[in-house]
């Protein structure tokens, strides 16, 4: 079967996080992407985290499979030669050095997109343009400057970050839907062009029901917020709203059966107005069907507390699977709170390949997220990540042309190995 990006060379120059989502996701349609690493070192999450000693870390191998590996010093003179090769073979480069690096390394969009105007060059940078945008940033910046940070937590704690990567994986998702518009629009122009996403935006994007709550402030207090029923009055920004429901649907964390001594037996609990007759049924509350404080959705506004404390009563009775299996059946939404172990064992994932058993020649057989994007006509094919360096040589003859002799004077160079390091004694 032919995969969706098939004949795509991606010139791969990203690293840590982001981009490498951005990549694997790319690698996963069936682009060939082609990892640019320096000599020696390469990726530093190879390094970071390492649970195996001497193995690739988790870290590294989990956001660079389907890749292949070539290891070039782009600052060397053969190396920019061969770096010029692969922008002119190439359909795509993706980048996530810090600003400046790229042109630093005599390589800006100009001369790149002189070299290869078909080329798409994109981008992931802390911030757009502003006063911020020469800054380096990592996931939890981001998170703190694209509103995340302010609007998560209790409203009584410090603002939180969350577990969820939404300026490093957020980004990169971002990115990859830039790259394939780009893709598409060069059907038509048969130019490249830039795609840029700053990590500040990606979150910003992802938080934008608080941008719209910021707004709604103005209007008035927000209803669904529980410090609304508390008679605790809203300041100039959104506020952090615990676990309160983000939609207009009341919802909260419930504790189930268990949760003196399970840290995850707890339920997310939604009270969909449509199915709220058969929720007071369920908690055994059959008189708030018609009661006038509680039979309609503006009335339970201010009751909010109470009423997920009666809810609460009766999923304290029941474990959270139990009490899914019974909200379920009369299509009253909420979500058992799942840890990392019950997620890694859940047949269902393994089954459609959003979990994946992968194995890896030094560090044997790990678990990974496969690709969590299904095309019927494109599947994906989770492979290992590739080794530093691994693929050096077949990329320098079979993809750029290079000669036998050509191949040994560019390693004689020392543009693709590291040069060795003397020994203490020598
Ligand atoms: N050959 C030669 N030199 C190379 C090379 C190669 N193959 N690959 C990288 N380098 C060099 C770069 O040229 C750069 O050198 P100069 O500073 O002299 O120009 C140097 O490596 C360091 O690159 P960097 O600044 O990108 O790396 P860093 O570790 O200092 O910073 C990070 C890391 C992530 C903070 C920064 O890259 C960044 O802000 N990126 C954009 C935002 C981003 O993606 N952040 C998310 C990261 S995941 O949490």
């Amino acid at each position: 079967m032919t995969k969706a990006l098939e004949g795509i060379r991606v010139l791969d120059f990203t690293h840590v996080q982001s981009g490498p989502t951005c990549t694997q996701l790319l690698a996963w349609f069936g682009a060939d992407v082609i990892k640019i690493e320096r000599p020696g070192e390469g990726d530093i999450t190879r390094g970071q985290l390492r649970d195996v000693p001497n193995a690739d870390s988790l870290y590294f191998t989990m956001l660079n499979h389907n890749k292949r590996s070539m290891t070039l010093d782009t600052k060397n003179k053969t190396g920019k030669e061969v770096l010029e090769r692969l922008i002119k073979t190439c359909d795509i480069l993706v980048e996530n050095f810090a600003p400046g690096v790229l042109d630093r390394m005599g390589f800006g969009w100009e001369k790149i997109h002189a070299m290869n105007p078909r080329m798409i060059v994109a981008s992931i940078k802390g911030f757009g343009p502003g006063p911020y945008e020469d800054c380096k940033v990592y996931e939890n910046v981001a998170q703190c400057t694209g509103g995340s940070a302010s609007t998560t937590g209790f409203r009584d704690g410090l603002p939180l970050v969350t577990g969820a990567q939404i300026g490093d994986s957020g980004t990169g998702l971002h990115l990859a839907v830039g790259i394939l518009a780009a893709l598409n629009q060069r059907h038509t122009t048969g130019l490249g062009q830039r795609v840029d996403a700053a990590m500040q935006d990606g979150v910003l994007n992802l938080c934008r029901v608080k941008l719209r709550d910021q707004q709604r402030l103005a209007h008035g207090p927000m209803k669904e917020y529980s410090q609304f029923g508390e008679g605790i009055p809203f300041g100039e920004a959104v506020p952090r709203a615990g676990n309160d429901s983000g939609g207009g649907q009341p919802g909260r964390i419930l504790k189930c059966k268990g949760w003196e001594n399970d840290p995850n037996a707890y339920i997310y609990f939604i009270t969909q107005a449509p199915v709220w007759e058969k929720i007071c049924d369920i908690i055994g509350e059959p008189g708030w069907k018609t009661h006038p404080d509680y039979a309609k959705p503006a009335a339970r506004l201010p009751r909010l507390n109470e009423i997920f404390a009666r809810c609460e009563q009766w999923t304290m009775t029941k474990t959270k699977f139990e009490v899914m299996d019974i909200l379920n059946k009369d299509d009253v939404p909420c979500g058992p709170i799942l840890s990392m172990k019950e997620l890694a064992e859940d047949p269902s994932l393994r089954k459609t390949g959003t979990i994946v058993e992968v194995d890896h020649p030094v560090r044997g057989k790990y678990l990974s997220v496969g690709n969590p994007i299904k095309l019927s006509a494109s599947p994906t094919v989770v492979t290992r990540s590739p080794l530093l360096g691994e693929h050096t040589e077949e990329i320098l003859s079979k993809v750029l042309g290079y000669t036998g002799d050509e191949v040994a004077a560019i390693k004689a160079s020392g543009c693709t190995e590291a040069a060795k390091k003397p020994m203490a004694a020598e």
